[in-house]
């Protein structure tokens, strides 16, 4: 008798998808006439993305809830299992232009909202000129290409190079605390290091996973917690980096350690090679 796994079902589901999910971009790019819980507009393929895994994330046994950046309540399936939070198509702005947009998922095994320590396993689809997939699970993180429904793996337990070399940061530079514009002044006067900067974070997180550096969206002077969300955003960030060899923070401490509070709740996120990020942590005190 095979012993199911369900977080095995959720990554193998997701993986499936993922090919399926890139063909119905195409005919998709325009908008939705819909705003999402935080208050963004939707493109169709985000709205699309989201029914589609929710369909078939939520009907796979012990899954107990799934919950998507681009919807504002949770879907309830069975009793006790696990909670997967998604967002169906990170960076979709950049659909317009024809650039990089992942699909980011997060495993935990408490209700949602729960902290990055409830995560079981983390990952992310990266939608390139070739589809892979980013896992993380057991403090191991593997990495896959994706064609026609199939996952092969291209690289066992990856972790981040010792010397960093990329670094990309979100939001307006005029936006920015000065202590952090001070600390990216620093980063860019290093010339080992180069800019790369996509604007969806899975392009620009990847970059960080096989190069090494950092990628952060921070704190703004308007929104202190920044734009992206913990639950569906930050924390699996965080997991894949850490377990990765690296470091995550919200400026203070690991966000993994961020108490969650609300299923929509934004975050500071800074993730990347230890050195950087303790002394992003030491710019920032
Ligand atoms: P969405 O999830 O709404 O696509 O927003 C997330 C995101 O696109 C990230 O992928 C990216 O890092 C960031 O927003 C870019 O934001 P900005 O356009 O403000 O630089």
């Amino acid at each position: 008798m095979t012993v199911s796994d369900p977080v095995e079902d959720i990554v193998a589901t997701i993986s499936r998808s993922a090919t399926e999910i890139r063909q119905g971009l195409v005919g998709r790019r325009g908008k939705a006439d819909e705003e999402n819980p935080s208050g963004e507009t939707q493109a169709e393929a985000d709205v699309w993305a989201d029914d589609l895994l929710a369909e078939r994330l939520s009907s796979i046994d012990g899954v107990s809830q799934y919950a998507s950046e681009e919807r504002a309540e949770i879907i309830d399936c069975d009793d006790d299992g696990l909670s997967v939070a998604v967002d169906p198509l990170d960076g979709s702005s950049n659909l317009k232009s024809n650039n990089t947009m992942g699909t980011v998922f997060g495993i935990y095994d408490e209700p949602l909202p729960a902290p990055g320590t409830a995560l079981v396993a983390a990952g992310y689809v990266l939608y390139g000129p070739i589809t892979t997939m980013v896992y993380a699970r057991d403090e191991t993180v593997t990495k896959y290409e994706l064609t026609g429904g199939e996952r092969t793996v291209v690289e066992h337990d990856v972790t981040l190079p010792d010397d960093p070399i990329t670094y990309g940061f979100g939001g307006r530079v005029p936006d920015w605390p000065d202590d952090f514009e001070a600390y990216v002044r620093e980063v860019e006067s290093n010339p080992q290091h180069k800019l790369r900067y996509g604007g969806a974070m899975i392009g620009d997180v990847n970059q960080v996973l096989t190069y090494g550096g950092i990628f952060a969206y921070p704190a703004l002077e308007d929104s202190p917690n920044g734009k992206l969300r913990l639950q569906f955003e930050g924390n699996p960030i965080g997991y894949v980096i850490e377990a990765a060899g690296g470091r995550s923070s919200n400026g203070e401490y690991s966000i993994l350690e961020v108490e969650a509070t609300d299923l929509h709740q934004r975050v500071p996120v800074h993730v990347g090679n230890t050195s950087l990020i303790d002394r992003l942590e030491a710019a920032l005190a």
